[in-house]
């Protein structure tokens, strides 16, 4: 059996899975708003952070590690588990102290993890990726390096405030003393994976690729990076390494308290994006998928560690080997909500039906579709620029924001010089077969949903899988199937207006943002 973490913004889940039968077995979550009540982080961070500061407490996560083996445990016989892979919310960060490693390996089963690791944090939180604090230690790090051209060159994305490399440099720089008490920095990732190794763990190539320090084109620590960053980092931090080679085993501490075999292999954890690049069975280039939440991303698997020239695309490690780029765009339900509660109609004017209706308009009237600060491409926008040809009834103008949405992620993922031959639509939005169609017609490309509930530990599930030498691929093709008829075929007369669309929806862009 092999088991799946991911530890993620709001919640701790897991997934078994059984390859012989091609099943998964079962999935447990740990919500820790819900069921860690007294951390007061009912969305899995601190309220009230000021400057862009969100923080999360790492005993929070310690905390659901304990409890989420124990629900596990109390219906699965832990020791069939053989190897255990993960994933984590990317770019957090957990600074810990010279006591850290020994007392991981001497953990007493008898005691909650919290409470003994809980003196070995050398700063008492973690600053996660929705921290926006870190403007002025990007443009440091730039500067060092002599442009940001050069530190997207070398770690695949220009400095980055939610980055773990910038967290780092002002956390070096506000509390020297911390900062020097630091011996090991983990990623939420690295972390989890250590301390069930009751050992450190490294920090994998994909996620590591999150942090502003990884030189990808040999995917070790860039001393430039390093040096730019703060001083004696590369000493706390464990060379990176492939998150499908184990590196340790379940610590006593697993073994005695929930049952997990003493042999049982711990992989380096990875970041939740390239865990759901496996889950969503698309690590093979010219799949894409499209995730519609509250902000939209748009990720896939690309041969070759290729950059973003405008710097807005970023590149992680993929598990399966070579690289995959992550776009992520602001304005996503965001957007979609604002124009519902604009036009008062509920979701069902976003279906199909509402949507064919306008087909005739289709790619003819231009929406930017942004309702507040845009990160793809960077703009304070404060409502919707529009340029129609027709009267702007609202079916034309919820065609046009979802036009608009997928145009200007075909325009900013164009760098990447991926065919895309299939798109997997996951997310919220993404049951809408309106909103679906849509994707299709704009990329022209089929678009598939799966029946995935968490990808991200279902990938991570695969990971463990695959680092047993089992065929990734293969395992894929049994678990990550799309749902029944949830095929849409792109309506191939639209592809030359939306060639088009694409072209007047770039000068438009261009024009309202150097006006
Ligand atoms: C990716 C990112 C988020 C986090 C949280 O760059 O910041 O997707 O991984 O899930």
């Amino acid at each position: 059996m092999y088991l799946g973490l991911d530890s993620s913004t709001q919640s701790l889940s897991a997934v078994l899975l059984d390859p012989a039968s091609g099943k998964i077995l079962s999935s447990h979550s740990v919500n820790f708003g819900n069921d860690l009540p007294k951390y007061e982080a009912p969305s899995g961070f601190i309220p009230g952070g000021v400057s862009g500061e969100v923080h999360a407490n790492p005993l929070m996560w310690l905390d659901a590690l304990d409890l989420l083996f124990g629900k596990i445990s109390a219906d699965t016989d832990l020791s069939k588990v053989t190897h255990i892979a993960g994933s984590g919310q990317q770019h957090g960060s957990v600074y810990l102290n010279a006591d850290f490693e020994k007392t991981l390996g001497t953990l007493d089963p008898g005691k909650s993890l919290s409470s003994q690791l809980s003196p070995t944090l050398s700063r008492a939180t973690s600053p996660i990726w929705m921290d926006t604090s870190t403007g002025a230690e990007c443009a440091e790090i730039s500067a060092a390096l002599g442009g940001s051209a050069e530190v997207c060159a070398r770690s695949g994305s220009v400095a980055i405030e939610r980055f773990t490399g910038p967290q780092i440099r002002r956390f070096s720089k506000n509390d020297p003393d911390g900062y020097k008490a630091t011996v090991r920095i983990h990623l939420v990732s690295s972390f989890i994976a250590s301390v069930l190794a009751g050992k450190s763990i490294s920090i994998d190539f994909g996620d590591g690729a999150g942090m502003n320090l990884l030189n990808l084109a040999d995917l070790k620590w860039d001393a430039g990076l390093l040096e730019a960053t703060a001083p004696e980092l590369s000493e706390k931090l464990l060379p990176a390494a492939s998150c499908l080679e184990p590196q340790g085993t379940a610590s006593s501490y697993f073994v005695s308290k929930y049952g997990l075999s003493s042999s049982c292999k711990i992989c380096p954890f990875t970041g939740d994006n390239p865990a759901s690049l496996v889950g969503m069975g698309a690590t093979t280039p010219g799949q894409v998928v499209i995730s519609l939440g509250t902000s939209d991303t748009f990720f896939a698997a690309m041969p070759d560690a290729k950059t973003d020239p405008q710097g807005f695309g970023h590149v992680f490690g993929n598990p399966a080997g070579g690289f995959m780029s992550l776009i992520c765009f602001r304005n996503g339900s965001l957007a979609r909500e604002a124009l519902r509660d604009d036009l008062a109609v509920d979701w069902s004017a976003f279906e199909k039906d509402a949507l064919s209706e306008t087909i005739g308009s289709a790619a003819s009237n231009l929406t930017l579709p942004f309702y507040g600060a845009e990160i793809t491409p960077r703009h304070d926008f404060d409502r919707p620029v529009t340029n129609f040809v027709e009267e702007p009834t609202p079916a034309l103008r919820i065609r046009s924001l979802l036009e608009g949405q997928f145009l200007n992620m075909r325009l900013h993922s164009a760098w990447m010089g991926v065919d895309t031959k299939s798109i997997q639509l996951t997310g919220g939005a993404s049951k809408n077969d309106g909103i679906a169609q849509l994707v299709a017609d704009v990329f022209q490309a089929p678009v598939e949903r799966l029946d995935v509930a968490n990808s991200a530990a279902l990938g991570a599930a695969l990971i463990a899988a695959a680092s047993d030498g089992n065929d990734l691929v293969k395992l894929q093709e049994v678990l990550c199937k799309p749902s029944a008829g949830s095929l849409l075929q792109p309506e191939t007369f639209l592809a030359g207006k939306y060639s088009t669309a694409l072209e007047e929806f770039g000068k438009l862009l261009e024009t309202t943002i150097n006006s």
